[in-house]
């Protein structure tokens, strides 16, 4: 009995731990995607996944088979021969090949992430330590320490920096994580279901990091309209403020 302790043991673990996972809202780990861009990035997640699973279980499989079938207790010898050039092609080009799968969808994602689409709206998003600043440029509005306010399903276009050290504006559910840099405007964009999502600054960038919290509001256009609307400084409230023409 005692020799099977081992193996039970581990089974017993691994049985533990597919039940704890097998109850766990996905939703834990990987927020659900609310952007097409964000779904890009989980389709390209679970393509990468499924692609290289094999790699890491036919190895482990096959070594715990070869174990136990070709132990020396049951009279093996060890086995002497090397080198199988046949062997060696086969298990360099299906990696390469692999590799090639992963590479493809994972550029065209990046190529997405990289080039905005005519956007519907453009927010400045300035780090500081450690708050966010959003302005509107073309409403001549300024908020700071709140919510950034955003139409739904509009392509909202985010040109990030920062006025001291490096931040970085990450909203998981938009599929976004961008760099804010002194000194450099950078880009990303997102078009997002309306409700209320939240990030986080994702550089470290001093002692109250941690605080950096991101709340985004993505509200129905007529919502959003009343919103800036609101927020507009006065000697700009009589100019035209329909959002959804769209921005230079
Ligand atoms: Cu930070």
């Amino acid at each position: 009995m005692r020799k099977y302790l081992f193996p039970l043991t581990s089974l017993a673990m691994l049985a533990a731990c597919g039940a704890a996972l097998a109850d766990a809202p996905i939703t834990n780990w990987l927020q659900n995607p609310v952007t097409p861009l964000a779904e890009a990035v989980r389709a390209d997640f679970w393509n990468n996944f499924w692609l290289t699973l094999p790699f890491l279980l036919i190895p482990q499989i096959v070594l715990v088979l070869v174990i136990f079938k070709f132990r020396a207790s049951l009279g093996h010898a060890a086995a002497t021969w090397h080198e199988n050039p046949k062997l060696e092609f086969v298990w360099t080009a299906i990696p390469v090949l692999t590799l090639i799968l992963v590479a493809i969808p994972a550029y065209s994602v990046l190529v997405k992430m990289e080039v905005p689409p005519k956007s519907d709206l453009v927010v400045e998003v300035i780090g500081h330590q450690f708050f966010w600043e959003y302005r509107y440029p073309r409403y001549g509005v300024i908020i700071s320490n709140e919510p950034l306010v955003v139409p739904a399903n509009k392509v909202v276009t985010i040109n990030a920096t920062s006025v001291d050290v490096i931040h970085a504006w990450w909203v998981p559910a938009f599929g976004v994580k961008q760099d804010a840099n002194p000194g450099r405007i950078s880009h990303a964009w997102f078009s997002a279901r309306e409700g209320r999502y939240k990030g986080q600054c994702a550089e470290l960038c001093g002692t109250l990091h941690g605080e950096m919290l991101i709340d985004v509001n993505v509200l129905p256009q007529a919502d959003f309209d009343n919103w800036i609307k609101a927020r507009m400084p006065a000697d700009t409230t009589g100019a035209s403020a329909t959002s959804t023409s769209r921005e230079p």
